[in-house]
């Protein structure tokens, strides 16, 4: 095929144009609308006039080297015929012009434009014709070697505009049908007529089309024919002055161009988001540091928020302590005489219940705070990740539905910390001995009375009313020491638990100290997940950047070697 160096370098740079091409669109670089890119792709343009049966079918399947265009001794068409390349269909674009698809590989690179002959019989033809001949590439002016000398052809030559003329050649067709001798003779005619008709003498090929395309389709590629058509040589025209012309390579060059300065927009693209990707990395850390502040100053204050569950641990304590107090009243304490004690059980027990209480309540409240504070640190976050990422990050991770998970994942920690710090503070088990200690005094002052009281019956019974008198003064008295007894011991009893509970408040507090920072340490790591979204559209930015430079890297590579060719 003629031109193959330049198809070949051709398609191997607009395939790189695409790909640069494909690039530029991933990644949304704009054209730059003074400098378009180049159509390479565009094919070349060779029409072919002159009379009727002159051989210009033939003439134009020989250089495809495919039966493309109808050719045959009656005239094969009226129309103009544009043949280019895509599935099989003729389609009429406008009177008397059809566009003819055919799927031939030459087609890809050159479009045919068959025309009727200019003494064909139908009107109108050569005005379809004529603005396809004077933007073609190639006009190839074809005569019969048998009557090179057709008024209506050599007319259609000189209508030819100045620039048309300069990419017209005069093709001398059927030679095969002449004695050799009789070529340059014919050619001298040519040549002569040329002069007086354009005022120049333009290339001149004898050929012979038929045999050529028989060379052609021959499986030996038969060498006799092939030179008998003398096609080497009008090939060789078509390969040099229209394929690598100036101009075309000016458009290889300037698509060379184009894509190597394409390449390094995207380079210069590829490195201001590297910056700006460094900068929404510092950026992100900024905010992480910000919540690490937050959470560290809200750690600081920790200690503060306990003493102030301290207020609701004495107010328990008050509580317990007047339970412990109506326990011990004389009528209770009587009973229990008979009955057992578990005082000292129950109340440690009720103390424990409202401690735990109290450090739900308490976590309740911390918690509830914290996440405010997120939620109010996030909603300044938030416009200026949207101002500097240009997305919007989403809400709080621990506000919304996600509040009272995290709230009770907070007081569940917390809730886990009161038996510890409970056992912490010593009071259990204190109760019990005195307890113990009073209900054995208080029986023993009962006993003592009883027995009194039962001897003041028998004197009775048996008339020694002074003594019963005595007696039962004594019992009396007896009863009246239980009961001063009970009173001292219940104050005595009630003030030093009281006082115990209250000293371990303190202690209370710092055994809740270490897992309410944790609780506060894990509240804060779920509050930093608010920046996943922003975290994870970093990671893919850069992870779609580092293929994107190495492909623009060896689309570099591959345009220089293609440098190399032009
Ligand atoms: N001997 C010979 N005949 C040819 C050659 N080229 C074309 N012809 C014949 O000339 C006639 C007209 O050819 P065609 O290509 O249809 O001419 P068109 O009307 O100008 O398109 C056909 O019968 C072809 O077979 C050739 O190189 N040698
Ligand atoms: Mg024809």
């Amino acid at each position: 095929m003629p031109g193959e160096r330049y198809f070949a370098v051709r398609d191997r740079l607009s395939e790189l144009l695409g790909w640069i091409g494909d690039l530029a669109d991933e990644v949304g670089l704009e054209e730059e609308a003074d400098h378009p890119a180049p159509t390479l792709s565009q094919p070349i343009l060779i029409a072919a006039i002159g009379e009727v049966n002159a051989g210009k079918s033939s003439l134009l399947n020989a250089l495809a080297g495919a039966e493309i265009c109808p050719a045959g001794s009656l005239p094969m068409t009226s129309e103009v015929r544009l043949y280019r390349h895509g599935a099989d269909s003729d389609q009429e674009r406008q009177a008397l012009l059809y566009e003819c698809r055919r799927p031939h590989d030459y087609l890809r690179n050159f479009d045919l434009l068959d025309t009727p002959g200019t003494n064909s019989k139908t009107n109108g033809h050569a005005e379809v014709a004529e603005p396809f001949v004077e933007h073609a590439d190639l006009v190839l002016v074809v005569f019969t070697a048998e009557n090179p000398w057709t008024a209506a052809t050599w007319d259609a030559v000189s209508r030819l505009s100045p620039e048309a003329l300069a990419r017209t050649a005069l093709v001398v067709q059927r030679i095969d049908l002449k004695q050799p001798q009789d070529i340059p003779i014919i050619l001298g005619h040519m040549r002569d007529l040329s002069l007086k008709r354009v005022g120049q003498v333009l290339p001149i090929f004898p050929v012979a089309a038929r045999p050529a395309l028989e060379a052609k389709l021959a499986e030996s590629g038969s060498p006799e024919l092939r030179s008998a058509s003398r096609f080497s040589d009008f090939e060789h025209f078509i390969s040099e002055r229209i394929c690598e012309s100036m101009d075309r390579r000016q458009l290889l060059h300037d698509a060379w161009h184009h894509a190597s300065r394409t390449l390094r927009r995207l380079e210069s693209r590829f490195d201001v988001q590297r910056r700006g990707m460094e900068d929404d990395s510092y950026f992100l850390a900024g905010i992480e540091h910000e919540m690490e502040e937050l959470r560290d100053s809200v750690l600081g204050s920790a200690p503060k928020s306990l003493v102030a569950a301290l207020g609701r641990f004495r107010i328990e304590v008050d509580v317990v302590v007047r339970s412990l107090r109506s326990r011990l009243g004389w009528w209770r304490s009587l009973a229990r005489l008979f009955t057992g004690d578990g005082t000292a059980a129950e109340i440690e027990a009720t103390f424990a219940a409202r401690m735990q209480e109290v450090a739900i309540g308490f976590g309740m409240d911390d918690a509830a705070r914290l996440v405010d504070a997120c939620m109010e640190h996030w909603e300044g976050v938030r416009p200026r990740v949207k101002e500097r990422m240009g997305f919007e990050p989403g809400i709080c991770s621990v506000a919304g539905e996600e509040r009272d998970g995290v709230i009770e994942r907070f007081v569940a920690r917390l809730e886990k910390a009161v038996p510890r710090a409970l056992s912490s503070l010593r009071v259990r088990g204190v109760l019990d001995p005195e307890l113990r200690r009073r209900n054995a005094s208080l029986k023993g002052f009962t006993a003592i009375g009883l027995l009194f009281a039962i001897g003041a019956g028998a004197c009775g019974t048996f008339g020694m009313q002074d003594l019963a008198l005595m007696l039962l003064a004594v019992a009396g008295l007896v009863f009246v020491l239980a009961t001063v007894t009970g009173w001292i011991t219940r104050a005595r009893i009630v003030a030093g638990y009281r006082e115990r509970l209250l000293a371990g408040a303190t202690t209370f507090a710092d055994g809740l100290k270490a897992d309410h920072g944790e609780a506060i340490r894990l509240l804060f790591q779920e509050y930093s997940h608010s920046l996943i979204e922003v975290r994870r559209q970093l990671a893919s930015e850069k992870a779609a950047l580092q293929p994107r430079m190495e492909r623009s890297n060896s689309l570099y590579i591959a345009l220089k070697s293609v440098e190399l060719d032009l």
